[in-house]
């Protein structure tokens, strides 16, 4: 029989393999905006040149997406022989070079997506990546076509007395008619997706910076007027940032001005344009009165990233998209070890391992799962995911471990040089590695094209005769609910055997499990020791190991190793918990006793204590079920939470009173104790005391920082008590013209576990200060309510439902934010019978709407497949 043709390749789908260099550069581009919030004319001058390698025939094809054309000359005469196909504007063009001049006109105001140029309140501004720009004007818009930008921008001064742009300012002057204009030249080349402007009413942080060759640098952080008082914490992370990546990674700022701005409705956290950050306000905006220390955290945090993206993404950017995880997992790395080198290593570790699991475990073990380097997408917003970002974080980590820091930064320096001003690939920057730091990553390579999360076998056996201990090792991967199957990936285990009397050992080892199977001989044992592996989670693995909950309970109380320690606690836990639901009979006074161990320990300072003390969430728990109930996993969680609450009452409610954190600090102490100080409220509050209300609501009267008021409102959000009303009423009316502070009010109800949770979220759907034109508002109710499991679950399905309704509701005016939904049902396949169908019912019911945009649709249709 002769071979089947090869199925028809769905147009919808842009594949890896397909990649092909442009056909046309685009050396310099001349922008000339008069912005206006209803109508903004945008005349662009393209300096196009074909490519060599291009036929003499081929048209230039400038991305459109929602525009047309008002007019468009080529050197200098008007052109009509121009075609709209597929909103893209096609130019037949002869000749090796040409001066292209087109004009469109824009409306910002009616521009929901809140990509291109769009208002917000009564500011305009603009976001790019990824395919934005092409909302703004004709352009190649692609990341490997670099160009030199010359932007003149016009406005009305009153209205628009700030003009921003990329780069330096060259020029600016008065117009008429009480306009006036500002000239912006960027000197680097750069991709479209890093072009920004930003017109508005803004008043400026400013500060300056000198690098260490010396040369001056503007800071700005602009901000609308009354916001400047909460603009020091970020001031100080960029600074500190721009220190760090010259002393950790020799990269130096360069240019003479870094603008950031902060912009209230925005899709995502923030926009590392060039010299013009945006930024959500949430990253921004802090003081203890309305930020809690996570706030604080994530400010540092996301700064940093921005800020890094200077050096990894802009002036060395990636080729083309499927190279995402080039810039993206390397930054988020370098953020996660800058926020180490600021605070607490031990926490941010576990942090950065709590947030991978929440979000991109889940991820590779569902429908949407993907490579860190996919091969095909069809909505290229879609990918900006926990797996590009968070799992390529993880890989870059896991070649420092591979290689030692010293040869880390010299395979880094190697990349910079070798490719800046380039548009690079993910495999340009491993080959970098290995020539920089003298290393072969041939076979390390499979972690850019394999999906899934490894699952790693670890055993332990001993030979008294010999003093020999061998850990044995294999792995596979499970995809996407099938078998596992074996793999072959790099995988580096920081393991160390602990003496089992003292939890002494002789030094940690790194053993290299890059076969399916390998056992690793160590000598020097007497004794039986205990493992200790996967230390600092080195890997990001699924551990199997046949480790007994008495060995748990060693690690747990004498691992030397935090996040080894951390993660002891958690698997004991985890293999009680999960026992429980199935109704295995298990041993709960281990857990007791360990606990009690742990509360005992004079040497835990308070800050890792109380992340000692924090159950594995719900979320976590049903990952490690072959099939989910939420209700019999919040049930059996609220069990133990509560038998720990009233076993150890005395010890929280001492140390509850100790760590009062007295008069306000950012310093490391302060925080722990008031993080410890909620996680002990929060027991108290389990511990059916009757005191429960009136101790969280003293604490939220006496608050004098958002971290404790949030504390105390998550307990009384769970309750039902008359204090719960009158705090949520009174933080309402306190904090009501604050948008960041009235979504943490959204939030707080949203992950209440009262039974009546479904039905406030309608009526909150429906309050006055509910919008669904601000994806920071839509985040904090619908988001929130996601997180929610046994709530989000409710055998009603009207968790489901309610989902359901808004995602149609919001795809119509922000596509981008509404995709973002659609995971939490494309899980589907991993709930008990019940739920999963009614879960499913609610995914059909979305794609079976008409006119769904791309971004749900790719994401619902993958999900039901
Ligand atoms: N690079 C941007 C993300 C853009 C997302 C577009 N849908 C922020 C960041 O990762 O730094
Ligand atoms: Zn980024």
């Amino acid at each position: 029989m002769a071979d089947a043709a090869p199925a028809p390749k769905d147009p919808a789908t842009i594949r890896r393999e397909d990649y092909r260099p442009p056909a046309w550069f685009i050396p310099e581009v001349e922008l000339d905006f008069q912005l206006d919030l209803e109508r903004t004319v945008v005349r662009s001058k393209l300096d196009v040149r074909r490519s060599k390698s291009a036929k003499a025939d081929e048209p230039l094809v400038l991305q459109g997406d929602d525009i047309s054309p008002t007019s468009v000359k080529v050197d200098g005469e008007a052109r009509t022989d121009w075609t709209l196909v597929e909103g893209d504007l096609v130019l037949p063009l002869n000749g090796a070079s040409h001066s292209v001049e087109i004009e469109v006109e824009l409306d910002p105001s009616t521009n929901t997506q809140l990509m291109g140029l769009y208002a917000s309140n009564d500011m305009l501004c603009t976001q790019c990546e990824a395919e934005g720009f092409r909302r703004i004007t004709f352009a190649p818009d692609r990341p490997d076509v670099l160009s030199r930008y010359q932007v003149r921008m016009e406005a009305d001064k009153a209205k628009f007395p700030v003009l921003l742009c990329n780069g330096d300012k060259v020029a600016e002057g008065d117009g008429e008619n009480g306009r006036h204009w500002v000239q912006w030249n960027d000197p680097w080349p750069k991709p479209s997706y890093l072009f920004a402007l930003v017109a508005g009413d803004l008043v400026a942080n400013n500060d300056s910076f000198t690098t260490r060759s010396g040369k001056p640098v503007e800071l700005n952080i602009w901000v609308r007027d009354g916001d400047l008082d909460r603009t020091g914490h970020a001031m100080k992370a960029l600074k500190d940032s721009m220190r760090w990546d010259e002393e950790t990674y020799g990269r130096e700022y360069d240019l003479g001005l870094f603008n950031i701005v902060a912009v209230s409705d925005f899709n995502m956290g923030a926009m590392e344009n060039k010299g013009l950050n945006i930024f959500n306000s949430r990253y921004i905006l802090a003081d203890p009165e309305v930020a809690t220390d996570a706030d604080f955290d994530g400010i540092e945090g996301v700064v940093a990233h921005e800020y890094f993206h200077n050096w990894s993404g802009n002036r060395v950017t990636c080729r083309d998209w499927f190279q995402l995880s080039l810039k993206e997992g390397f930054t988020v790395y370098r953020d996660q070890s800058f926020s180490a080198d600021m605070g607490s290593a031990a926490l941010k570790r576990i942090e950065d391992v709590r947030i991978l699991r929440a979000a991109q475990f889940p991820e590779d073990a569902g429908p949407l799962a993907h490579p860190i380097r996919p091969e095909s997408y069809q909505e290229i917003s879609n990918f900006y995911t926990a797996t590009i970002y968070n799992k390529g974080a993880e890989v870059i980590r896991m070649m420092n471990t591979l290689m030692g820091a010293e040869s880390f930064r010299k395979g880094t320096d190697l990349y910079f040089d070798r490719h800046d001003g380039e548009a690079a690939t993910c495999e340009d920057f491993v080959t970098a590695m290995e020539d920089g730091g003298e290393i072969d990553l041939k076979q390390f390579r499979n972690w850019y094209e394999t999906p899934g999360t490894p699952r790693v076998t670890a055993n332990l056996s001993h030979d008294p005769q010999t003093g020999t201990a061998t850990v044995h090792l294999s792995q596979k991967i499970a995809q996407n609910g099938e078998k596992p199957k074996s793999s072959e990936l790099v995988i580096p285990l920081k393991t160390a055997l602990l003496d089992p009397e003292t939890g002494a050992h002789q030094g940690e080892q790194l053993l290299l499990l890059d076969q399916t199977e390998k056992s690793f001989v160590l000598e020097g044992y007497r004794d039986h020791p205990v493992l200790s592996i996967n230390r600092g989670f080195s890997a990001p693995i699924i551990l199997e190991s046949s480790q007994t909950a008495e060995q748990l309970a060693f690690l747990s109380a004498h691992d030397d190793d935090p996040f080894a320690r951390f993660e002891a606690v958690q698997r004991l836990m985890t293999g009680y918990l999960t026992a429980k639901v199935l109704g295995t009979p298990v041993d709960r006074d281990i857990i007791l006793h360990a606990v009690a161990k742990i509360l005992g320990d004079k040497e835990i300072d308070p800050a890792f204590l109380a992340e000692l003390l924090v159950l594995p969430s719900e979320a976590f728990l049903g990952d490690q079920m072959v099939e989910v109930d939420p209700q019999a996993i919040h049930d059996e969680r609220e069990k133990l939470r509560g038998k720990i609450a009233v076993q150890f009452e005395k010890q929280f409610r001492k140390l509850y009173k100790s760590c009062w954190p007295g008069e306000f600090s950012l310093d490391a102490e302060a925080r722990a104790n008031r993080k410890l100080r909620n996680v002990t409220l929060g027991y108290l509050a389990a511990s059916y005391t009757d005191d429960a209300a009136e101790l969280a609501f003293e604490q939220y009267r006496e608050a004098d920082n958002m971290t404790a008021m949030q504390g105390a409102l998550a307990v009384l959000s769970h309750l039902e008590a008359e204090e719960r009303t009158i705090a949520f009423d009174d933080f309402y009316a306190k904090f009501k013209s604050n948008p960041l502070v009235l979504d943490k009010w959204f939030s707080l109800q949203a992950m209440s576990l009262r039974p009546d949770t479904v039905k406030r979220i309608d009526s909150l759907s429906r309050h006055p200060d509910f919008t669904l034109s601000n994806p920071n508002r839509v985040r904090a109710l619908y988001g929130a309510f996601t997180g929610n499991q046994v709530r989000f679950h409710d055998l009603s399905g009207k968790g489901y439902q309610m989902i359901a309704d808004m995602v149609i509701a919001l795809d119509k005016q922000n596509p981008q934010t509404a995709a973002r939904f659609i995971p939490q049902l494309g899980r589907w396949r991993r709930y008990e019978r019940e739920r999963s169908e009614l879960m499913r019912l609610a995914l059909e019911k979305i794609a079976a709407q008409p006119e769904l945009s791309k971004d749900v649709s790719e994401q619902v249709h993958k999900s039901l497949a």
